[in-house]
């Protein structure tokens, strides 16, 4: 994980969340997040910039060579509707064209030579880099002065998914903020005869920090120059396969999670993976600064979604709506709650309709096996006497406690094939939805308000007091979460999580074990230092048992919706070895199920299996931890294989 530059004073919130040199003191409570603050205006000089969905590569190429024109132009831009608030940015734009965010794309053949021109017409001095990718790239820049034209010639002899970019002179592309934060394009080289049938998605933040030592700041974080729901909505055919390119600009990572299918990487951070050793997964990090393109076949017609898993990259913590226009309005707003922050979805989300192929007929679910889940509030269950939110089950008729929930909420234990149909009963004040992350099911169960389904079948929120049925059949064996899928800070930050384990036969209990790490709690106090995360629905979780000897499956589910977890198996002295055998319930190819270090770093919304045989009694534990936020031991006690009882 790269943290952003410890170079600058300034240090958002959102980065210290998710991946930036967070000392304890430096995290705020949100709610000072949601303080608003005027935005900076527009230069009146200012053009308006419009969003780039790069459907085309800019530039004429012929003979091999790519002749371009850039300028960068001082504008405005609209991350989100026409009616939001106008910020003032530097863009790319070609001579005499709109600006736009992001800036045009370049896109060549493998070994095309670029001639380009750069002419600064704003008032800063600038650096532009990532022009081409070498063993020395991020020092690979160019300083255009105010004012000044540069031009440059050079050949792409390498086939890679990465972008270009400008900041302010003497800075870094990570340390952009605001006014320069959108100077970036996609450049996709493409290796001879590969298709270009894809769709190129760049995220972006825009963010200002009003004042460091209490981080309040405005934010929007984008994909192609819009946020959700503002971004491309994009419509598949079902059964026609489906490349994202996804470049992303910002300095620390974002898990994304694809609903309803699997994708297989097939390029990261600029580079091919070989047939072999690519991924099969749903929700994945995008490294800093870098790229993954992937491809799925989107088998399953109806509503979908492609969306970051950090819970306050997706609401309003990254949007400016409501953001005030002067600092009058800003201290009459400093207090009041965000009116739309319970119901909608924000930021790094995009839309996916799959249309269904003529004929298609939904997979049966006749004869489901019945569960019933009932989400309810428990006080004072968490550090700091905060209440709960989670799942507890009721089996039969025996109704339980309505103050009591299960942390993590209780395994479910499906039959791979086998349908179930999961009442969930909504026991809160508030509206709730619930979905089954990972799970290759139908759309409308999929648990995404006013979106999962298809047609008119479309799913709404589980309403206070009111149940839905999850009718689905789990059709791949492996390891899964399920959470609710609204207002995700607060009701997965409160316990609104648990784990899914399909199988195709019952599991046996002393070599199968599950950790699952997951919120613990709002952030609720800037010095406190570890309240936020639990282990297997405590802060010191009961030792997993082992027998020596013995191959053991630990299925881990990453559930925290604000923190990439580490996980390190390790006594004093020494970190285990383990094997790779699953990410995101799907078996992991075979050249990489190896055997390696037990340690790995899961973002919200990943699972992983691993093998681990100790061949000794003795006393392990796993080391659950998160950059500069909470730290919880997992006790792993390796017992001697029972003696065999005489016949
Ligand atoms: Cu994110």
């Amino acid at each position: 994980m790269t943290m952003r530059s410890t170079t600058i004073v300034v240090v958002t919130a959102l980065a210290v969340l998710s991946a930036g040199p967070a000392r304890a003191q430096e995290l705020i409570p949100l709610r000072e997040a949601y303080a608003r603050i005027p935005l900076p205006k527009p230069a009146a000089k200012a053009v308006t910039a419009v969003a780039n969905q790069n459907h085309s590569a800019s530039g004429v190429l012929k003979d091999g060579v790519l002749t371009l024109a850039l300028d960068i132009v001082t504008a405005k831009w609209r991350a989100e509707s026409d009616s939001e608030p106008e910020v003032p940015i530097l863009a790319f734009a070609e001579p005499g064209a709109t600006p736009q965010t992001p800036g045009p794309m370049i896109r060549v053949p493998v070994g095309t030579e670029v001639h380009l021109t750069l002419h600064n017409r704003s008032d800063s001095s600038l650096v532009i880099g990532g022009l081409r990718r070498g063993p020395n790239a991020t020092d690979d820049t160019v300083n255009v002065a105010a004012a000044a034209t540069r031009e440059v010639r050079y050949r792409l002899t390498k086939a890679g998914t990465w972008y270009y970019w400008g900041a302010f002179k003497g800075t870094k592309s990570e340390d952009r903020l605001w006014l320069d934060s959108q100077l970036n394009g996609a450049i996709v080289v493409d290796a001879p005869g590969a298709s270009t049938r894809d769709h190129v998605l760049v995220l972006g933040e825009w963010v200002y920090v009003y004042e460091t030592r209490r981080q309040k700041f405005e934010d929007a974080m984008v994909i192609n120059g819009r946020a959700f729901p503002h971004t491309e909505r994009l419509v598949f055919p079902q059964g026609d396969s489906v490349r994202f390119r996804i470049i992303n600009t910002m300095p620390f990572t974002h898990p994304m999670h694809l609903h309803g299918f699997y994708y297989r990487i097939e390029e990261r951070n600029g580079k091919a993976i070989p047939p072999g050793r690519r991924m099969l997964t749903n929700t994945d990090l995008v490294s800093p600064e870098g790229s993954e393109v992937f491809s799925f076949l989107p088998t399953t017609p109806g509503n979908w979604l492609f969306h970051c898993h950090f819970a306050f990259h997706v609401d309003d913590a990254v949007s400016l709506v409501g953001s005030p226009a002067d600092s009058a309005a800003a201290a009459a707003q400093a207090h009041s709650e965000h009116p739309s922050r319970e119901h909608s979805m924000r930021g790094l989300v995009m839309r996916i309709q799959v249309t269904p192929a003529p004929g298609y007929v939904a997979t049966s679910t006749a004869n489901a096996r019945k569960i019933k889940l009932l989400v309810q509030t428990q006080p004072n269950r968490l550090p700091g006497d905060v209440p709960a939110i989670g799942f507890i089950e009721q089996k039969g008729d025996s109704v339980p406690p309505r103050n009591m929930v299960t942390l993590p909420g209780p395994v479910l234990e499906l039959v791979r094939g086998k349908p179930v149909a999961i009442t969930v009963k909504n026991n809160l004040d508030v509206p709730t939805a619930v979905h089954w992350h990972g799970l290759e099911i139908e759309s409308y169960p999929d648990g995404v308000p006013n979106w999962s389904g298809m047609g008119d079948k479309v799913f709404s929120q589980i309403a206070p007091g009111d149940s839905f049925v999850a009718e689905f059949t789990p059709p791949r064996a492996g390891t899964f979460p399920y959470h609710s899928h609204l207002t995700d800070r607060t009701q997965i930050g409160s316990g609104m999580y648990g784990a899914i384990i399909v199988t195709d036969k019952p599991r046996d209990l002393a070599h199968d074990h599950l950790i699952v790490a997951g919120g613990g709690g709002p952030v609720i106090d800037p010095s406190t230092e570890s309240p936020f995360g639990l282990v297997n629905g405590r802060r010191s979780p009961p030792a997993l048992h082992l027998i020596a000897g013995d191959v053991h499956r630990l299925r881990i589910v990453t559930l925290h919706p604000d923190w990439e977890v580490t996980y390190t198996l390790r006594n004093d002295s020494t970190v285990a070895r383990w094997r790779a055998v699953a990410k995101d319930g799907a078996d992991i190819p075979a050249a990489l199920a190896t055997k390696r270090p037990a340690y790995v770093v899961m973002g919200p919304g990943e699972t992983a299996d691993f093998e681990f045989q100790p061949m000794v009694p003795g006393e392990w534990r796993v080391d659950v931890s998160t950059v500069g936020g909470w730290h919880i031991s997992l006790p792993v006690i390796v017992g001697p294989r029972p003696k065999m009882s005489p016949k």
